[in-house]
Order: C-alpha cells, then structure tokens, then sequence
C-alpha cells in the first residue's frame, strides 16, 4: 500500500491523495533530484491484469506518450514493480474545474476559454488517432494560470466501460456526459463521442446543471437518447443552438470539431495555442512495454522496469508511427529525446538494421555486440571520457516497420552526439524512413489504417 512520505523506486517521495478510481490512486509527489511536483497514478497491475485489459493499455500508453499539447496532463514516465504500474504526469495545481462549477455556472467569457482550450485539446488527440471516451469535468484540471489541463487522456481504457462492466456503470457510475450511441451498444466512433461529451461540458460550464438528469437512471438514459434537454431562459440563441448541434443524438449528423471552430460564438476570442514541440523527457519506450510484465521488482519497487529480450513490438501501432513522423523528416533525421538519446523509423527489416550498423561499425572501429533485441557498438579510441558504447535497441511495429531507439551507454556525451549527427546520420540515411516534410516526397507513407485526421488548431509537432 501507497502512503504519504513513501519513496517510489528511490526517485519520488509520495505526498497527499488527489484521486481514487477503479483501478487506480493519483497521489500528488515531488521528485527527490529536481523536487519538481509531480502527480503519479498508481495502478494496480492485477485488477487490470483481471479484467484482461493490458494489450489495450499498453497501446493506448504508447500513444500517450506522444501526446503533448498545452492543454493536455503530460505523462513523463511510465515505471513499475511487481503489482503496481506508475504514471508519472505532469501535476496540475489548481484542482479540478469540477470544483469551479461546483460554487455555480461560469461566466460565458470564462465557460467559453475553457471550452476552447478543451476543445484545442481534444482535437489535437483526434488528430494523432487518440480518443478520450470519458470526458467529464472530473478530468479537467485548471492549472496556476487559469489554463485547464485534460487529464488521462489515452487511459480512458483504465475506467470502467460500458464493454467491460456495463452493469457497474449503471450501479456506481452516472452516464451523463456518455453519448448515446455509447450507451446503445451501437458502435462509436471515438471522435463523435467525444464530442458529444464535449456538448454536455459546455453545458454543465454556462448552466451549473447537467443537460440530461432524472432520479431514474432509465429514464435519463431516454433524455440522452433523444436528446432531450432545455436550456435556462438566459442561454443566447446562438449558445442554445450550439448546443443543439453538439447535443445530437445522431452521431452522424453531430457537429464536426472543424465545424464547431467555425461558429462565430466559438471564434470569439479564440486563442489557437501552437501543440508543443516533443523534446526531452518523452517517457522510455522500453518501460513503457515493459511495465506490463510481471516479475521486474519486488514490491518496494526498488528498480525500474526491468527490459525482457527481445523487445516485444506489441505497443506500436501505425498511429504511433504517424504520431512520430513529423520529427522524422530528412531534414531532421533524429529527433533528440534527451540529450543522450534518438530516435527513427525506417521500413527496412531488423536484419538489414542489423548489417547497416555493423557495416558502420567497421567503418567507424567500432566492436559490436549483437543481444537479442539491440545492438551495442563499443569504440576502440580512448575518448575524453572512456571508450564511448552505443546502444542502438530495434522495436518491430509492423514486419515492415521498425523504431530504433539510439543512445549512449558508456562515453562522452559530446563525443556521443557528434557521431550522431554525423556518422550516424550520414550512414543511415538510406534507411531512415523520409516522409513529411522531406525534400523527397516519393517516399510516401503506405495506406496502412485510418490515417488520423489534420488537427484544425495546433501546429505540426516539429
Ligand atoms: C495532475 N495533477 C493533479 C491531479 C491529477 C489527477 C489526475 C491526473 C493528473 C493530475
């Protein structure tokens, strides 16, 4: 059991308790290195093991950690030890938005900022193929300057679901922000349900009171099926018919996000924040995957996630892979995500990977040794710091899609980096995947799933 003042894996002391689900605790910490604040979610390994949701998480963790906008909790780091799985995420400071509504209905300006930035989140997520599915106040955080924070998204798959356990829905939970079609059991598609529950936020922000409620469940499950709701006498007409237009019933003649942006009451006042770049601290793939296997710790957790060989590839998916692409251009062959570590796509399989880094190692002098899984090259000159050794680790995606993952194990960071930019570089360009952006628009990314649409709001991540 988690408490106050504990340490996890010797880098986070745990403070007071922010939040309690199903499946998972969220506990305000501070980093013993840095003392940043931070929130971490604690899962229980089991109870999801139970309910046999892990491949859903791991890929829906996967994409998360490519998420990263203004607007959106940022996940930092993904660790575990035998029964617990910890989400390291930005902490929010101001408490949920929940608790604003609370004291009474917000002001049009302020309810219309909010909605905004909710909306520029949650575009953003649509465009990188990632689906809230569980959007409700208790998820919007407001930070130290007014701004809200959307927190879990991409974990949806941790809350109760309407697959899953439609009964507990029913008994514990209150579907009021869930779309109809959710509740049908008809099929959804993730992007009109979401902004169904986008609808029922705005609400909830103007009125102080949800749209659809009865004392009886079923029959406020009928309001929400016909959408059936009234807005106080002092909703304007073109709030009211927003609001319409957000709040129907049919998925398919629901407004679309592009063309909720394009409402005058939408663009008053609208800020169009710029998505952020994805730099450093983009959680470790490897403990990412790996946080989902039993057996790396005992229980006090004292070592991070521990890497099982070969890397299973099940985590990545073609959204994932779109989701990294801007980085990936030819201009920018690597995207750094810390200083000691890149990144790249390349459609080659692990075999010719495996020859092209060996090929630079006889160029370069270096040694290689071949694990299961990466391949490690170790100079042989004695540089500022010691011999440098590089890990270069290959993730499978798909047959044709691999990531590998370079970085420094031993060595000179300088020394680290300038064979990156320049030998490495040079050597696996031909292999490195070049798509947008890239000076050479051939190389055109193969139909493979559901391309995830253009974000309307934020720029490329670059
Ligand atoms: C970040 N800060 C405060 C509270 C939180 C709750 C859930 C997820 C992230 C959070």
């Amino acid at each position: 059991m988690e408490k106050k003042g504990m340490i996890l894996m010797h880098r986070y002391e745990l403070g007071r308790l922010l939040g309690q689900g199903t499946f998972a605790k969220v506990y305000h910490a501070r980093s013993i290195a840095s003392g940043q604040n931070v929130a971490v979610k604690v899962i229980d390994k089991e109870k999801v093991m139970r309910v046999g949701m892990i491949e859903q998480i791991k890929r829906e963790i996967s994409i998360m950690h490519l998420v990263r906008h203004p607007n959106v909790v940022q996940l930092y780091e993904v660790m575990a030890s035998k029964t617990k799985i910890y989400f390291v995420m930005e902490y929010v400071k101001g408490g949920e938005l929940f608790n604003k509504i609370a004291k009474g209905s917000l002001r049009e300006d302020d309810a219309r900022k909010y909605f905004q930035q909710l909306i520029g989140a949650v575009d953003f997520c649509h465009s990188r193929g990632v689906y809230h599915r569980d959007l409700k106040p208790e998820n919007l955080l407001i930070d130290e300057n007014g701004n809200l924070k959307v927190s879990d998204f991409g974990l949806s798959a941790l809350k109760e679901s309407e697959r899953q356990d439609g009964l507990l829905h029913t008994l514990c939970g209150t579907p009021a922000y869930v779309a109809p079609e959710i509740i049908n059991k008809k099929g959804y598609d993730g992007a009109k349900a979401d902004i169904w529950s986008c609808g029922v936020i705005l609400y909830v922000l103007l009125a102080g009171c949800l749209p659809f409620h009865d004392t009886n469940l079923i029959d406020m499950y009928k309001k929400i099926t016909k959408g059936d709701f009234r807005c106080p006498h002092r909703f304007p007409s073109d709030v009211r018919k927003l609001l319409t237009r957000l709040l129907e019933p049919n998925p398919n003649a629901r407004i679309t996000i592009e063309q909720l942006v394009e409402s005058p009451w939408f663009q008053k006042g609208f800020k169009p924040v710029a998505a952020r770049a994805r730099s450093e601290s983009l959680p470790n793939l490897r403990d990412v995957i790996s946080a989902f296997n039993i057996d790396n710790t005992d229980d006090e957790g004292d070592k991070k996630a521990q890497v099982p060989e070969p890397v299973k590839p099940t985590s990545l998916n073609a959204f994932d892979i779109i989701a990294l692409s801007p980085g990936f251009d030819l201009s920018g062959l690597f995207e750094r995500r810390e200083k000691q570590e890149a990144r790249f796509i390349t459609q080659k399989p692990a075999s010719t990977i495996v020859s092209k880094l060996e090929e630079i190692a006889e160029m370069e002098h270096f040694k290689v040794k071949k694990k299961a899984g990466s391949v490690k090259l170790e100079g042989c000159k004695q540089g500022r710091k010691g011999q440098l050794a590089i890990e270069a680790e290959i993730f499978e995606v798909t047959p044709a899609f691999h990531v590998v993952e370079v970085k420094k194990s031993y060595g000179d960071t300088m020394e680290y980096q300038k064979f990156c930019d320049h030998d490495l570089k040079r050597y696996l360009k031909d292999i490195v995947w070049p798509w947008q952006g890239a000076a050479d628009q051939q190389h055109q990314l193969p139909p493979l799933s559901p391309a995830p649409q253009p974000s309307l709001m934020s720029s490329p991540i670059s």
